[in-house]
């Protein structure tokens, strides 16, 4: 009920009666004027005016069970859903819940991480109350080698949910990351519980810089939020709702065919690299190319200077723009 009644306030422009919360939910006015108490509690402005109802005064940014299920229009992605105040990494959450039976689609994410992960060993910074930190956890039934293509699927809902969210141009730097300008907004990290031919789980861990104002030194130079380039605050739940719809279609469009066919033209428009100059970065030799976007396998096609497109493998390389990061 209180998730309802918050949608029904929110989508209110002006007061919503109390006797009509009362016959919609068939309570006593009581019932409601405690649920609306709860709400003020955990930080909402609402104003009870008598003879009009109740009024909500501001959106707070809070990132809860009740802010986030009332958006959400999808039949599994975030259906179950865990908000926590604090935890060490939401991917460690999200692996013990799916590996301990909770529903392909769960949902972990926290307002804070005192370890958060990065990929090979680096940390993802995960300062309280600004951000987004969530996990979804998935048990799908195709073959491990496929697995990769789901960090791109989330690159993709990430960039989408950005633009319909918050109304910014975000992009993708290949394979996952979603940049504005040429600095980082998210990260993402994917972890699989697999043997050989067989997969156990898959969780995606995804981080989105939204309200921060600041980023500590060492990573200023490549790192921005939502509010930095937009100049006003982002309601997060908003954002997570959105970007778990467009993961949902998207991944149902990857399941037919167990490839990205479907999806590499809508990447690849998205794509910051496309027809720019990258230096690869592989191990055995650096060498430099023109980026002309992904196959349905979700490999960089890079057109080397005899004119010819060689795969480059994420696992293997990543790029990098000649003079910056992207
Ligand atoms: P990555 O290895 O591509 O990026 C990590 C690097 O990015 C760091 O070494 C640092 O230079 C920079 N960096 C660190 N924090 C930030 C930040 N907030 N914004 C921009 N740049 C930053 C990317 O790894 C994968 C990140 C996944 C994070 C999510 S959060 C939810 C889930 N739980 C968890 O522990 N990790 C994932």
């Amino acid at each position: 009920m209180k998730t309802k009644i918050l949608s029904l306030l929110r989508e209110g422009q002006d007061y919503v009666s109390g006797q009509e919360l009362c016959d919609y939910f068939g309570v006593s006015r009581t019932a409601v004027w405690k649920v609306m108490n709860q709400l003020k509690e955990e930080g909402y402005e609402i104003e009870a005016v008598k003879n009009k109802g109740y009024k909500l005064l501001n959106q707070p940014d809070i990132l809860s069970v009740n802010e986030i299920a009332g958006r959400l229009n999808t039949k599994w992605a975030g259906r179950q859903l865990y908000c926590l105040a604090e935890t060490d990494s939401t991917n460690i959450d999200a692996k013990r819940l799916i590996e301990e039976g909770a529903p392909n689609g769960t949902l972990v994410i926290a307002d804070k991480q005192n370890s958060g992960r990065g990929r090979r060993g680096r940390s993802w910074s995960s300062p309280k109350g600004t951000a987004i930190y969530m996990s979804l956890a998935l048990k799908p039934s195709f073959s491990p080698d496929r697995a990769s293509m789901v960090t791109l699927i989330m690159a993709l809902a990430v960039a989408k949910g950005i633009r319909e969210a918050a109304g910014l141009r975000a992009c993708i730097k290949w394979p996952n990351d979603v940049v504005l300008g040429k600095k980082k907004v998210c990260g993402i990290l994917t972890e699989m519980n697999a043997e050989p031919d067989y997969i156990h789980s898959v969780v995606i861990g995804t981080g989105i810089n939204v309200n921060e104002r600041e980023f500590p030194a060492e990573i200023q130079g490549i790192a921005t939020s939502l509010f930095l380039e937009k100049g006003e605050t982002v309601i997060r739940a908003q954002l997570v709702a959105s970007v778990m719809e467009y993961f949902e279609e998207d991944y149902e469009k990857f399941l037919v065919r167990e490839d990205l066919s479907e999806l590499s033209e809508e990447y690849n428009k998205l794509l910051i690299n496309k027809d720019k100059r990258v230096k690869v970065l592989d191990p055995k030799q650096e060498w430099e190319g023109t980026a002309r976007g992904i196959n349905e396998k979700g490999e960089l096609l890079v057109e080397d200077d005899k004119g010819s497109l060689v795969e480059v493998y994420a696992g293997e390389v990543s790029v990098r723009g000649l003079y910056s990061y992207v």
